[in-house]
């Protein structure tokens, strides 16, 4: 049987595959198991210092699976699905101490979007389209989307997406802030490996920090965020790379960070 989710990983890149094309990469149980576990995995290894999350086949991910085996009839407990099975992985991949990219090359439906949304830089394939497919089966979002898409877009954009439920194709998703960077189909994981082995090259730990004042600033007011900047920076210029920053701008070379 094939595997639900590859991963892989090569010169600190790791790339995790979801891998169910036949069905859009809809998500089921083994499919989320294995895809938190290699989220734990790329955080916990030191050789990772840059993770890529991407879809095999035509889809990013079609959301929740929909099959008769995944989601039964009607007697699920919606609720503790989330927590057990959706909350571990979104909340992973926010707090994982290193970037990641979620390289969307085909449709990003309903939970499948909430993931590809949870990525620090959302890359897009230009035939890649968004689709809070929720409401369309009488749900409203989850796994991460009402809080992501107000914060994103703003909140009337918010509201219209997930009321109006219509595919917005890649290039409105990035003119209204959903994705980062649109790139041709066969471009975007080159490119998404590219930008990757890039951020792998760079001080892993300040990335580190910087998310964990990106995260905190959602919920703080100005006072307690220059709190927490400071509180994290003084880790930061504790750290082996903001030596070697420092030492290789006055020598003018090139630095070479180790992300410690
Ligand atoms: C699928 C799916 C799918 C199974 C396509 N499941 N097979 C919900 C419940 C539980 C807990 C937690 O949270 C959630 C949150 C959610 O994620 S709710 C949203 C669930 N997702 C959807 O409602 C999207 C359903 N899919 C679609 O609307 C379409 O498939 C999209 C727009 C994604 C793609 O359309 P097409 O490009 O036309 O492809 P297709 O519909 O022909 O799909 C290809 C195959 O994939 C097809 O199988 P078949 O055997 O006929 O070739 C679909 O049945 C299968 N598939 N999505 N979610």
């Amino acid at each position: 049987m094939n595997e639900p989710v590859i991963y892989a990983l090569e010169n600190g890149v790791a790339t995790i595959t979801l891998n169910r094309p036949e069905v859009l990469n809809a998500l089921d149980e083994p499919l989320l198991r294995k895809l938190t576990l290699d989220v734990a995995r790329a955080a916990d290894d030191e050789a990772v210092r840059a993770l890529i999350v991407t879809g095999a086949g035509r889809g990013f991910s079609a959301g929740a699976d929909l099959g008769a085996s995944n989601t039964g009839s009607g007697a699920v407990d919606l609720g503790e699905r989330l927590r057990t099975r959706y909350h571990p992985l979104i909340l992973a991949m926010r707090n994982m101490p290193k970037p990641i990219i979620s390289a969307v090359n085909g449709v990003a439906a309903g939970a499948g979007m909430s993931i590809a949304l949870a990525a620090d830089v959302v890359l897009a394939s230009t035939s890649a389209v968004f689709l809070q497919a929720f409401t369309r089966i009488g749900l409203l979002p989850d796994a991460g989307s009402t809080y992501f898409l107000p914060r994103y877009v703003g909140e009337m954009r918010a509201r219209a997406l997930v009321m109006i439920a219509e595919k917005l194709p890649a290039a409105d998703a990035e003119r209204i802030g959903l994705v980062w960077k649109v790139l041709p189909d066969e471009e975007l994981l080159p490119y998404a490996q590219q930008l990757a082995a890039h951020l792998a090259t760079m001080p892993t730990k300040a990335y580190a920090l910087a998310k964990q004042a990106l995260n905190a600033s959602l919920g703080n007011d100005l006072g307690e965020q220059l709190e927490t900047e400071a509180r994290l920076q003084r880790e930061a210029g504790l750290t082996e790379d903001f030596q070697e920053g420092v030492a290789a701008f006055r020598a003018k070379r090139a630095p070479d960070f180790k992300g410690r």
